[in-house]
Order: C-alpha cells, then sequence, then structure tokens
C-alpha cells in the first residue's frame, strides 16, 4: 500500500484491492474465444458490470444515486455536507467497444473508488465531499454520440434527445436502459461538480516511448463523426463495362483512400478513420448497389478540423459526379478541441514531481468525459503508459506499478485540492 502522509495519518491508495477489483471487473462480459471483453452500453453486460460497481460503492458506504441517464454516482460526504455541497468529482466509465481491454474507463472509476477507500481506511472525512462518477455510453459504438452520459450531464444534449436515441442495433435508448433498470430518477447535472479530475490509461504510444510514467493531460482534440451513404447500382460483374458502372463499393474505397492521403497531408495533426464499412449486396459477382461508411476525424486544432471536413464534402461531389451515384452524409457528432484546467494540471505535475514520478504535459487523442464535464466545472486528466499504445484491443496493457502510480497521483491531487488542513483539524480532534 502506497501511502501520502497527512500528520500522522496514512491516506493510502490500496494498490492490491484496486488490481483485484480491475480485474473482477475485467471478468464481466469476458469473451473466451474472441478475447477481452464487451460490455456495449445498456447490454445485460454492462449491466452486470454497473451491478458490482454499485455494490462496490455500497460497500464503501457512499451515496449511491442514479441518474435519469443513466449515470451512477457514489458520494463519499464530508463533515456535515447535507448534500448541498459542490463536491469533487472523480468519473470515467465502465462501458466498452467489443472485445476491449479492462482499463479503458474502469480504471479511472475504480481508482475513484480507491480515493475513497483511503478515507474509510484511515477513517477520516474528506474536507470537501467526493463524489465518483460512472457516465452511461461513453464508447457510443451502439448510441450515438459518444460521451452521452456526460454530455447530456454538462447540459449538451438534453436528457429526452438522448432517451429518444435509436441504436445502431434499432433499439430505443430509454427502453434499453428501463430493461437494465437503470432509469434513475436524479436530473442529470443535479450534482454541480466542484472540480473534476479523470485518471485514464493514454491509449496512445507516447509516455510509453518517452518512459514518462505520468501524463499531465492539458487538451484534448476535437472530434467529427460522419455516416456516409452511397447509393450506385446494382449489376452484372460480368456483363457490365467499367465506364457503364455507377459502383457504390469503389466510391467507398475511393472515400478510404482519400482520407488516408488528406491525413499523411496534415503532418500527422488531422487522424482519419473508416471504422465501419458494409456494402449491399455483398455478393461477389454483383457491383455494390449501396455502401454505408463512418468517418472518424480529429485534430487538436478547430481550424484544421473544419478544412478537413470540408475536403471530404468537396471530395464527396467529385466522386459522386464522376461514378454517378447519389452520396448522402449524417453528422453523428460533432466535438470541439478542449483545453483543461491550467490550476489542475499544475498540480497534477506538481504531484508527479513530488512522487519523483517522470512526467509530460500532452494531448488527449481518445475522447473522454472529461471533455464534457469541462464545460461546467474545471477539469484534468492523468494518463497513465499503454503498452505499445493499444487499446480497444483485448492487448491493452498497463504494468501494476504503473497503475497503482496513478492512483497515487489522483489521491494525492484530491488532497491538494480538498485541503490537508481537513486531515490536520481531524487528527487534531482525536489527540
Ligand atoms: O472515441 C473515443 O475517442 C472514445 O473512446 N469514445
Ligand atoms: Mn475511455
Ligand atoms: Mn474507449
Amino acid at each position: 500500500m502506497m501511502s501520502r502522509r497527512e500528520g500522522n495519518a496514512d491516506l493510502r491508495v490500496d494498490g492490491t484491492k484496486l488490481l483485484e477489483q480491475l480485474r473482477e471487473l475485467g471478468e464481466v462480459g469476458a469473451d473466451q474465444v474472441a478475447g477481452g471483453r464487451t460490455r456495449i452500453a445498456l447490454t445485460d453486460d454492462e449491466k452486470a458490470g454497473r451491478d458490482l460497481v454499485v455494490q462496490w460503492m455500497h460497500e464503501l458506504e457512499l451515496d449511491v444515486r442514479i441518474d435519469r441517464i443513466g449515470n451512477v454516482f457514489g458520494t463519499l460526504r464530508s463533515e456535515g455536507d447535507d448534500g448541498s455541497q459542490a463536491p469533487l468529482m472523480i468519473g470515467s466509465h465502465i462501458d466498452t467497444v467489443k472485445n476491449a481491454g479492462a482499463l479503458d474507463g474502469c480504471y479511472g472509476v475504480l481508482a475513484g473508488l480507491a480515493v475513497a477507500r483511503a478515507f474509510r481506511q484511515a477513517d477520516m472525512k474528506p474536507g470537501r465531499s467526493i463524489t465518483i462518477g460512472a457516465f452511461t455510453n461513453e464508447e457510443g459504438v451502439r448510441y450515438q454520440p459518444d460521451m452521452m452520459g456526460s454530455l447530456v450531464y454538462a447540459g449538451g444534449l438534453s436528457v429526452e434527445e438522448a432517451l429518444a436515441t435509436i441504436g445502431t442495433d434499432g433499439t430505443r435508448l430509454s427502453d434499453e436502459l428501463e430493461r437494465i433498470g437503470y432509469a434513475g430518477d436524479l436530473e442529470p447535472g443535479s450534482i454541480v461538480p466542484h472540480e473534476y479530475l479523470e485518471l485514464h490509461i493514454e491509449q496512445g504510444p507516447v509516455l510509453e516511448a518517452e518512459n514518462k510514467l505520468i501524463g499531465v493531460v492539458e487538451n484534448l482534440q476535437g472530434i467529427s463523426w460522419q455516416k456516409v451513404t452511397i447509393q450506385g447500382n446494382a449489376n452484372h460483374a460480368g456483363t457490365t463495362p467499367m465506364r457503364l458502372r455507377h459502383d457504390a463499393g469503389w466510391v467507398a474505397s475511393a472515400i478510404v483512400t482519400f482520407l488516408r492521403d488528406l491525413a499523411n497531408a496534415s503532418e500527422g495533426t488531422t487522424l482519419a478513420t473508416v471504422g465501419s464499412l458494409r456494402v449491399e449486396p455483398d455478393l461477389i459477382n454483383v457491383i455494390p448497389r449501396k455502401a454505408t461508411l463512418t468517418v472518424d476525424l480529429r485534430d487538436p486544432d478547430e481550424l484544421r478540423l473544419q478544412a478537413a471536413e470540408q475536403r471530404l464534402a468537396a471530395f464527396l461531389e467529385k466522386v459522386a459526379a464522376q461514378e454517378g451515384v447519389k452520396i448522402s452524409t449524417e453528422r453523428l457528432v460533432r466535438f470541439e478541441p478542449v483545453v483543461f484546467d491550467t490550476t489542475l494540471a499544475d498540480e497534477i505535475e506538481a504531484s508527479a514531481e513530488q512522487f519523483g514520478f517522470t512526467h509530460r504535459r500532452m494531448t488527449s487523442g481518445a475522447g473522454h468525459d472529461a471533455q464534457m464535464i469541462a464545460r461546467i466545472a474545471p477539469s484534468a486528466m492523468i494518463f497513465v503508459p499503454s503498452r505499445g499504445g493499444v487499446s480497444h484491443n483485448p492487448r491493452e496493457h498497463t504494468d501494476d506499478d504503473q497503475l497503482i502510480n496513478g492512483a497515487q497521483v489522483l489521491l494525492d491531487v484530491v488532497l491538494r485540492r480538498i485541503g490537508a488542513d481537513s486531515i490536520m483539524n481531524q487528527l487534531y480532534e482525536r489527540g
């Protein structure tokens, strides 16, 4: 157990318990065949993950609340807080993509529980209430947009609109939320965070490549998701001359190639991904009549992201005329780049320094709940290294001691922010 000494009291991260819970939660939705675990938002497996985290919150005697979009909150009350005090919030998510690693999101939620456990084990109360949040549907792979629960929480999307969302599987979000028993009564946003911290794996290669233990996340890149539908003509693969084709499949692959060239031309700041691509009728001897694909564009700079979107739109127009197909687009997500709170970032850096952990300031490539909560409260993120920069993959891995380092810094920053003096007072009163 690692500790940050407050006077004579040891407020410690119980590293063994944290690792144990990460492993146990990582078993929920485990896929013995393809590897990893799958807890897509609002499925039975995700419900099982939620139930486990809620159970652990109760074991810590936290005040557990669930809001109308299914966000789960556990609060460790400070002395005399009647529920009106703005808490320091620690959050992330426990839903996953398919065949995911065990750490993405879960690490931040369970490290939050480890912070609460440190107070419980020292029989101490925090100077300010601490709320741990597990936000609904951060991944956005079944219901768009991603970071949905925290976006609703921050007032960026109405809860009614979110509840009415139809998923990629045709289900209505509100039906599924009812079905798994997490349609809570708390109005989203009613617990207004005083500040927000999110501990997360980097999911990228930078910290490992530079041999750094802690990432001080200063900002987060903008995200643009859209769905592109290409309507061509089905025809016989053997009788249709190339010049007479209206081949939706060819157009889709031209778009994929265009996006790769666009990203390469940006010297690495713009990232472009076609993660989903379907052709119909998907038969070997039929020229595809239809193709649907998704485009994920990201850039830390808003103007460059807009320029990438505009260049894509121009290319779609051009290639539609060239091949004689109809192309329509549907915007799924659009989040501008976010800059995190500099005071909190400085505290994270000072904490890493104090522990002697190598560190560097950086941008987050992935989207996170913190980018939404930053709309309503000073927010910042702490990263720990990802082996090989791998994530959204069963091979996602961070060494145990690196995970504990991150949780130690989280606890330390919490203590810096909620005032160690409250701990001293409690010590003093104990005599
Ligand atoms: O897409 C993202 O960056 C996040 O994992 N939802
Ligand atoms: Mn995540
Ligand atoms: Mn993720």
